[in-house]
C-alpha cells in the first residue's frame, strides 16, 4: 500500500522558485514515488542561521509506493545533488542552498537512525514547514495536537505569502 509522505522543500538560491519546480518534477519522477499535491510557495524569514537571503519554501504531498523511508532520504539526497547542491562540511549547516528536500513524515511511521529522524525533529518549530503543510493537510496530527496548535505556540506572521519568524 502507498504511504503518505509530506516533504518540505526549499531554496535561497537565484533562482528558487525554479529550483523548487524542477524539484517537484525531479520527484515525481522518482522510482515508486508519485507527486500528490503541492502547497503555495511562500517567502520565508531565514531561521537558524539568520544571516542570509530569504527562502523560497513549499511543502508536497508524494503517494510512496515499496520505499522505507532511508530509500526513499537516499533518493532525496540524490535528486538534491543533480539539482546542484554541493555540501561544504566548512561552510555553516543551516546556511545557504540551492536546493533543500527534507523528508517530514512517512505515513505514521517513528524512525530514528544516524541518517534520519521521523517526523522531522525541527518542523514543529518552523512556521515555513507547519504553515504549507496545514494548507494541503489541514487534519494533519503532530505529536497528537494539530498543526494549529503546534503553529500556535511560538510567534510568527504571513503578509501576503510572506512568513516571518
Ligand atoms: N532551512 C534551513 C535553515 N533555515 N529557513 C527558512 N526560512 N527556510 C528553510 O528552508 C530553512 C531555513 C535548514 O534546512
Ligand atoms: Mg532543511
Ligand atoms: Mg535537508
Amino acid at each position: 500500500m502507498a504511504q503518505k509522505v509530506y516533504l518540505g522543500l526549499g531554496s535561497n538560491g537565484e533562482n528558487a522558485k525554479a529550483s523548487l519546480e524542477e524539484a517537484l518534477a525531479g520527484l515525481d519522477t522518482l522510482c515508486g514515488v508519485r507527486l500528490v499535491q503541492c502547497s503555495t510557495m511562500y517567502h520565508t524569514e531565514p531561521q537558524g542561521f539568520r544571516d542570509q537571503p530569504w527562502f523560497t519554501n513549499c511543502v508536497c504531498e508524494c503517494a510512496v509506493e515499496g520505499l522505507d523511508p532511508e530509500s526513499m532520504l537516499r533518493q532525496c539526497l540524490a535528486l538534491e545533488e543533480k539539482l546542484g547542491r554541493v555540501r561544504d562540511p566548512t561552510k555553516p549547516r543551516f546556511g545557504p542552498r540551492v536546493i533543500d528536500i527534507d523528508l517530514l513524515l512517512f505515513g505514521d511511521i517513528t524512525w530514528q537512525s544516524e541518517t534520519l529522524l521521523l517526523p522531522h525533529p525541527r518542523m514543529h518549530t518552523r512556521a515555513f514547514v507547519l504553515y504549507p503543510l496545514w494548507e494541503i493537510a489541514p487534519t494533519c496530527l503532530l505529536y497528537g495536537k494539530s498543526l494549529s496548535w503546534h503553529l500556535s505556540q511560538f510567534a510568527w506572521r504571513k503578509e501576503g505569502l510572506a512568513l516571518y519568524q
